[in-house]
């Protein structure tokens, strides 16, 4: 899985990226500082099951922060995408083709109002970041348009020659978006297309396909950044009211945060309410005022930075994510060398006992035999439906089952 940070030039999406991945990347007041993606790792918040099952984890692929499980995923934060992107303006369709292997997104918006719809500064509160999120969706549909009117007439023409089907030929074209059979299939069931005589699709309705299509498999979440402002609350409302799930983001805020407690100037872990200033002799001034910025204008406005809840809503929330813990030895939640709940994996809702098999190693999955909940004793067969959070052995024929 994979969620693409996206949106306009110049409104935080990099440093919501360098906040959630600590990567070091390129940041700058102005547009287009991004050009080439930047891949990285963040950590979605969850539960661990320690507690409840009263063991002390060791974890390996993962962290455990008293409590609190910190498991790796994958984020992309891209150039910024701008009004006519999907006809080449700005930096293009390069924006589009990063971001067309990812499940979901989370658009950043700046939600002060102080970038116009390019990403230049203006005024704070002098532009509605509403438009900008209206556009974003807009430019990715123009482009999946585009894919399909490029040779619409001939190939809807040779389909009804040949008997071809459309949904095979939507899904061929849309493939490399993560569109599959199943999501053309279901759009075009739904819209009631005429699947037998496509060349009489309108462009309205090929339109319709694309809108849907988009939601279904880029569904999106709105992080609105730079909350922080004064000018951000009432777009933060006018955005809330639109039906969109949004988030309000402070990401310098988290940045600052998380940096401090690397020095371990503060404690905190990311998605946390609060902070707490571990040595106050420590800090200089300008850190300690920099710290009570963020404890005033954020973490007592919103109750966090925003940061983590966006990239848990985006896994959690918009892709269904479920949170899986393998063991090799059921009764003492160990691997063979008995160490303690040691991964944590993050998989896709409606995944299975034997994708879970796969996702650890393909041989375990090859001589699948059954798997075992760890809490309860059952034996769970292939297409079991894993639950968030539970603890699975796999027991197989393969060399490592
Ligand atoms: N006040 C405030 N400023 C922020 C926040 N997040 C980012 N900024 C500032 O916004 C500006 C743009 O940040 P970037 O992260 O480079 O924005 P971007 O969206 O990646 O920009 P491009 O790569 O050019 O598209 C920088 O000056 C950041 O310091 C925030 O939470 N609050
Ligand atoms: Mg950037």
């Amino acid at each position: 899985m994979l969620v693409g940070v996206v949106g306009k030039p110049n409104v935080g999406k990099s440093t919501f990226f360098a906040a959630a991945t600590l990567k070091d990347v390129p940041i700058a007041d102005y547009p287009f500082t991004t050009i080439q993606p930047n891949v990285g790792v963040a950590h979605i918040r969850s539960k661990c099951v320690c507690k409840e099952l009263g063991v002390t984890d060791a974890p390996r692929n993962s962290v455990c922060i008293d409590g609190t499980r910190l498991i790796p995923v994958k984020i992309v934060d891209v150039a910024g995408l701008v009004e006519g992107a999907s006809r080449g303006k700005g930096l293009g369709n390069q924006f589009l083709d990063d971001i067309r292997q990812a499940d979901a997104l989370i658009q950043v918006v700046d939600a002060s109002g102080s970038t116009d719809l390019e990403g230049r500064k203006v005024p704070p509160g002098s532009h509605d970041p509403l438009g900008d999120v209206t556009m974003v969706e807009h430019e990715f549909d123009l482009w999946m348009f585009g894919i399909l009117k490029k040779d619409w007439e001939k190939a809807t023409r040779n389909l009804e020659q040949t008997g071809g089907k459309v949904v095979e030929h939507l899904a061929e074209r849309l493939s490399g978006l993560s569109v599959t059979f199943g999501d053309v299939e279901q759009v075009v069931l739904r819209l009631r297309l005429r699947t037998e005589k496509p060349s009489s699709w309108t462009d309205e309705q090929i339109m319709q396909f694309v809108v849907e299509t988009r939601k279904l498999t880029k569904p999106s979440l709105v992080a609105a950044n730079k909350a922080d402002l004064p000018t951000s609350t009432p777009n933060i409302e006018k955005l809330r009211q639109t039906g969109r799930r949004v988030v309000p983001c402070a990401s310098e805020a988290e940045l600052l945060l998380r940096k401090a407690s690397e020095h371990g100037l503060v404690g905190y872990t990311p998605g946390d309410p609060g902070f707490v200033v571990k040595d106050p002799a420590k800090l200089s001034a300008a850190q300690a005022n920099a710290l009570r910025m963020v404890e005033d204008k954020v973490m007592k406005a919103y109750g966090g930075t925003g940061v983590q809840e966006a990239i848990d809503g985006a896994f959690f929330g918009l892709l269904r994510a479920i949170v899986v813990y393998p063991v090799e030895d059921e009764t003492k939640f160990s691997d063979k060398d008995g160490r303690v709940l040691p991964d944590a994996y993050v998989m896709k809702g409606g995944s299975t006992a034997l994708d879970l098999a796969r996702t650890v190693h393909s041989e375990l999955a090859e001589g699948f035999l059954y798997a075992v909940d760890a809490r309860t004793g059952k034996r769970l067969a292939a297409d079991h439906l894993l639950s968030n959070r539970d603890v699975v052995k796999i027991v197989s024929s393969g060399k490592r089952g």
